[in-house]
């Protein structure tokens, strides 16, 4: 996924993703498998669904201090989701051209967890004492760029990062990834026939040695039938904690989303078919394994 880089909006998504593909190998892997494989013809044919961030519900950071970057770009807040045993909310936005991609944020609801849990988050976050985005050129995308990649707390000590994921490893995957890309998606259903599906989607990523997500199912499918997701399994990262130590952690994984036709334009012939015709949103029920594409339960499995 590429971006010819004319406005601001496209440069910060353009330096969203030097870092993403560099701690993702999947990334290339896949885009150069399609490639090979003459399921596009160049990396630009991929279309970017959307892309997540994760977030700490604490004064000053979360998702209303995360989202002014992207309503600033003209994005707009849609529809919320709750997961109730992640702990979790989250907001998808549509946003102001369908060139770019959708946005999910999520975000921690820490005062949901034991008290213990709370300092120890608190510990950190709590050296941030103004909203960070608000000191931001929200115009300036080398600014915004290099905001997604920089400390906002103090580097976590590695047997707090352990503690962390033994409660909640989205809290843990927070402490030290940050604001770093969480994933990007491919759009199935816009790739040729033969892998416009998710079945044959995941069949071709699974040939050239890709590990999906299997939490609920490896294909995720919304009530209505209409937006199924799959995703690989988070790629771990060396973390070195503040005590010196080094931990193989879990760092940002791919996406995969199939967006059926509404009902309504059934009849609507394959080539006229167009975006505001397909299945928009998300889906909690898939949004809540999806999640787990950074848990331990996957990324230990064999
Ligand atoms: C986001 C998981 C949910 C979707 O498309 O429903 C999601 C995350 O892992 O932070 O991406
Ligand atoms: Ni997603």
């Amino acid at each position: 996924m590429e971006f010819k880089q004319n406005t601001t909006l496209d440069k910060i998504l353009h330096e969203l993703f030097i870092p993403y593909m560099e701690r993702v190998p999947d990334v290339k892997k896949i885009s150069d498998a399609m490639v090979d494989e003459s399921i596009i013809s160049s990396v630009n044919d991929i279309v970017n669904d959307h892309i997540a961030f994760r977030t700490m519900g604490v004064d000053n950071l979360g998702i209303k201090s995360f989202e002014k970057i992207f309503l600033h770009h003209g994005y707009i807040k849609k529809d919320y989701y709750f997961f109730e045993n992640k702990k979790l909310d989250a907001y998808w936005y549509a946003p102001p051209h369908s060139k770019y991609p959708r946005i999910f944020i999520s975000e921690l609801r820490v005062k949901d967890l034991s008290e213990n849990i709370q300092t120890l988050i608190k510990k950190y976050t709590d050296t941030v004492k103004k909203d960070p985005v608000d000191s931001i050129d929200l115009d300036d995308w080398k600014e915004v760029g290099e905001f997604f990649h920089k400390p906002l707390w103090p580097l976590p000590t590695a047997s707090d990062y352990q503690q962390l994921l033994k409660e909640s490893e989205y809290a843990a995957w927070v402490i030290y990834n940050r604001y770093y890309l969480n994933h990007y998606t491919i759009s199935i259903h816009r790739l040729k026939e033969g892998y416009n599906d998710i079945e044959k989607f995941n069949d071709f990523l699974e040939s050239i040695g890709i590990k999906l997500n299997d939490a609920g199912g490896k294909i995720k499918t919304s009530q209505d039938g209409l937006l199924r997701q799959s995703s690989t399994v988070a790629k771990m990262v060396d973390a070195t904690f503040s005590d010196g130590t080094t931990l193989s952690i879990s760092g940002s994984y791919v996406e995969f989303a199939e967006r059926k036709v509404l009902p309504e334009f059934k009849d609507i012939p394959r080539d006229k078919i167009e975006a505001k015709h397909l299945r928009e949103g998300f889906e909690a029920g898939n949004a809540d394994k999806i999640f787990e594409s950074t848990y331990t339960e996957q990324t230990k499995r064999k």
